[in-house]
């Protein structure tokens, strides 16, 4: 009978994956996991408990807040407060970043930057949304309070990414820098099983997942892009097909297990984009380079990019290699 690996095992037998770490990683991306079944618990009766719509405030990126949102981000700060691996936390729930300096996080190694529930404008209509989390090594000194300048770290220094899908089953993701595995969470159980073990994206991929309603703000390249994946051209086994849910981890999801490229361009309406860098960027391009992918700008390695602030957005082009420097071709 085939052995059925849980999270907790996986992370105990990988151990060694984790340079340094005395535990301190595994411990966080148990803590991770804990409210991960905490959020998937809520948003699974989200239709029966009244927490549906609004939570009536606006967040930091002036988007009304659905309930789900405020909760979700509420369950992993308590959570990852309650553990002492950590010694700060920013979310884009969050305007500025959170400083654990209690006396148990003094000897904190790391620092965690989460989007609780992205893709929340899909929970109203029950479509998949999902978490994202990346983590850091802290680079300013032991028992002081976190700083901005551990937080504002390019995503080649993650120690850790990773997401939970929350979808027809609710699936974690993650990274530590040794290939990617998805663990499936039994509810019946309670535990999450590896299901998806070192992912990598197919050699190629037909699929593009992009909002076309943005077509007449993107860059020229972008748009010559579009163009070339409608064309038809049955060697290359074009038109693609397009698969867009306004949920980022789903969309990524997707493409990474059956071949895809995901595009947020800049635009006249999103100079920048609208991804933020540091908790959806960085992740996501952790993930997909270690899937064998690849994650750009448009023209930059999304992970080289050096933050300057916070909440500051990228423009986001992820996928199959192959396609994205396809892409690229076109933004040249
Ligand atoms: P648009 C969700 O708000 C999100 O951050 C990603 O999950 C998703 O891919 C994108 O924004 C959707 O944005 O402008 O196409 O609705």
């Amino acid at each position: 009978m085939e052995r059925h690996t849980t999270l907790g095992e996986f992370i105990i037998e990988n151990q060694k994956d984790f340079p340094y770490a005395k535990g301190e990683l595994s411990a966080l991306l148990s803590s991770i996991r804990l409210a991960g079944k905490v959020v998937n618990q809520q948003i699974n009766k989200a239709g029966l408990a009244e927490i549906l719509g609004k939570a009536g405030k606006e967040n930091v990126q002036g988007e009304s807040q659905a309930k789900l949102d405020v909760l979700a981000n509420e369950i992993f700060v308590s959570t990852l407060r309650n553990r002492g691996e950590i010694c700060g936390l920013a979310s884009e729930e969050l305007e500025d970043y959170l400083v654990f300096d209690e006396e148990m996080h003094k000897n904190a190694e790391y620092i965690v930057l989460i989007d609780p529930l992205d893709g929340s404008s899909n929970i109203d209509v029950d479509i998949t949304v999902g978490t994202i989390f990346s983590i850091y090594r802290r680079i300013s000194k032991k028992g002081t309070p976190a700083t901005l300048e551990d937080f504002l770290q390019p995503g080649i220094n993650q120690v850790a990414a990773g997401y939970l899908i929350y979808g027809t089953s609710t699936i974690l993701v993650y990274t530590t820098g040794n290939g990617v595995n998805g663990f499936t969470f039994d509810p019946g159980i309670g535990s999450f099983f590896l299901s998806h073990s070192d992912i990598k994206f197919p050699k190629k991929g037909n699929t593009y997942s992009v909002n076309e309603g943005n077509y007449v703000h993107f860059p020229q390249g972008i748009k010559k892009y579009i163009k070339w994946v409608q064309e038809l051209n049955e060697e290359e086994n074009r038109p693609f097909t397009s698969r867009y849910t306004g949920s980022l981890v789903a969309d990524f999801h997707r493409n990474m297990l059956l071949g895809g490229i995901y595009l947020y361009p800049q635009g006249t309406t999103a100079p920048k984009g609208k991804l933020r860098l540091l908790y959806e960027c960085n992740p996501m391009a952790f993930l997909a380079e270690q899937a064998g992918g690849k994650a750009t700008d448009g023209s930059r390695r999304i992970m080289e990019l050096q933050p300057q602030e916070l909440h500051e957005r990228a423009p986001f082009i992820c996928g199959n290699k192959e396609m994205v420097e396809k892409a690229e071709e076109f933004m040249q």
